[in-house]
């Protein structure tokens, strides 16, 4: 028997998708030789002002893609113009996001309804309103389509299938807590570090954006919302109907004064005048003997959800993180007072991708 045909769709193709891209080209030539593997056709990729498609659905090569991609003169299709071009492939498809885009992330129940499964790292679909995360999984529930959104959440480690599987295997989940940032990781973990004294702020936060750690404005990242939205999407999978990720309490670091300047450049240049602010902060701490980390945690029983600094024992795991690491850690009925922790790269185009590829890999052995 033929193995099944399975249509790809790609939208976005920036650090995420360059490296989903060719992750998906060795898992297509490593399926290829397997007669039990689906063949997987990759016949549509997108950014935002290119498309280049396979008319007839034969499958594109992923020899020069990229260039392939910047040079097309295909007609730019829109997302439902897209739609409409996988769903009617000659046999299952799925659509790969790999855009931060809002715009569309709302059209997931669309996409879900026509039976196209999503693969994403895109938060912004799942820690948007809660009608938008009731909408996806019941246009899915209906077609029989998958959503997968494990790089959602800590890049590619698994922290969304293990909440998924505390969950569906009957354990009660009581708390989750941990750092959700990589950027916010590296900061800390340079600024107050368990070992010497740590750089000034202002310099931490520039070298961060150097490095390429950080947003293109550092003030995405220093606002909270990332680790917000992190939270919103593991507080829900948890049970708890989070309206949004701003309607619980979340820290910004970014001093008052310079959340209207109008660069981040700008924002850069500024922000020396307050590393007195976070100096404080720090020697609040170590006079306790403890180290400040920028952590999330949810109260799964109180329903309480938050974001901001907290002082932490230099022995407790959140203090000892190192790099741009992650860190997430599940209390459980079943685990008791020694939580199930998942730790490790929390941030960056390989690991991300892996997550999306992992996320892809999952769909195809359940289509
Ligand atoms: P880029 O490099 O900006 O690429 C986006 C691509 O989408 C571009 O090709 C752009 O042309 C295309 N695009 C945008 N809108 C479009 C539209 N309407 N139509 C067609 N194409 C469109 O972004 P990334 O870095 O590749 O990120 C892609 C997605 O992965 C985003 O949703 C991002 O939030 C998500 N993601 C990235 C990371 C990461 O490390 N880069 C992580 C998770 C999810 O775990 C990581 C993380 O949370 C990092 C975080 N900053 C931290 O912890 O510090």
């Amino acid at each position: 028997m033929a193995p099944k045909e399975v249509y790809i769709g790609v939208i976005g193709a920036g650090g995420v998708g360059k490296c989903f891209l060719s992750q998906l080209e060795s898992l297509s030539k490593r399926y290829a030789t397997n007669a039990s593997s689906p063949k997987i056709s990759l016949v549509f990729i997108s950014r935002s002002t290119k498309t280049l498609y396979s008319e007839k659905y034969t499958a594109l090569p992923f020899e020069n893609l990229s260039t392939k991609l910047a040079n097309s003169t295909q007609k730019h299709l829109s997302l439902t113009e897209a739609i409409g071009f996988l769903s009617a492939a000659p046999g299952k498809a799925i659509l790969v996001d790999n855009t931060s885009s809002q715009n569309i992330a709302d059209q997931y129940p669309q996409v879900l309804s026509k039976g196209i499964s999503i693969v994403t790292p895109n938060k912004k679909a799942f820690s948007g309103s809660y009608k938008l995360w009731q909408d996806i999984f019941s246009a899915a529930a209906e077609s029989g389509a998958i959503v997968s959104h494990e790089s959602s959440v800590g890049a590619g480690l698994p922290v969304i299938s293990t909440l998924n599987d505390l969950v569906n295997t009957g354990d009660e989940v009581t708390k989750i807590e941990g750092v959700f940032s990589g950027t916010m990781s590296f900061l800390f973990n340079s600024f107050a570090p368990l070992e010497g004294s740590g750089g000034k702020w202002s310099a931490e936060v520039m070298k961060a954006k150097e490095l390429g750690y950080t947003e293109p404005d550092p003030r995405d990242d220093l606002n909270g919302l990332d680790v917000a939205r992190k939270l919103t999407i593991l507080a829900r999978l948890a049970g708890l109907p989070i309206e949004s990720p701003t309607s619980f309490p979340v820290q910004s670091l970014i001093p008052k004064e310079l959340e209207s300047v109008a660069s981040g450049d700008e924002f850069l240049q500024k922000l020396p005048q307050f590393d007195s602010q976070m100096e404080e902060t720090k020697a609040a701490a170590e006079k306790e003997g403890k180290v400040v980390r920028f952590v999330g945690s949810i109260d799964v029983a109180k329903k309480e959800v938050k974001v901001g600094l907290e002082k932490f024992d230099r022995s407790h795991p959140i203090a000892a993180l190192k790099g741009s690491d992650n860190i997430i850690s599940f209390y459980t009925k079943r685990y008791g007072a020694n939580p199930l922790i998942v730790q490790g790269a929390g941030a960056g185009g390989e690991v991300t991708a892996m997550g999306v590829t992992s996320g892809l890999i999952h769909i195809l052995e359940r289509l």
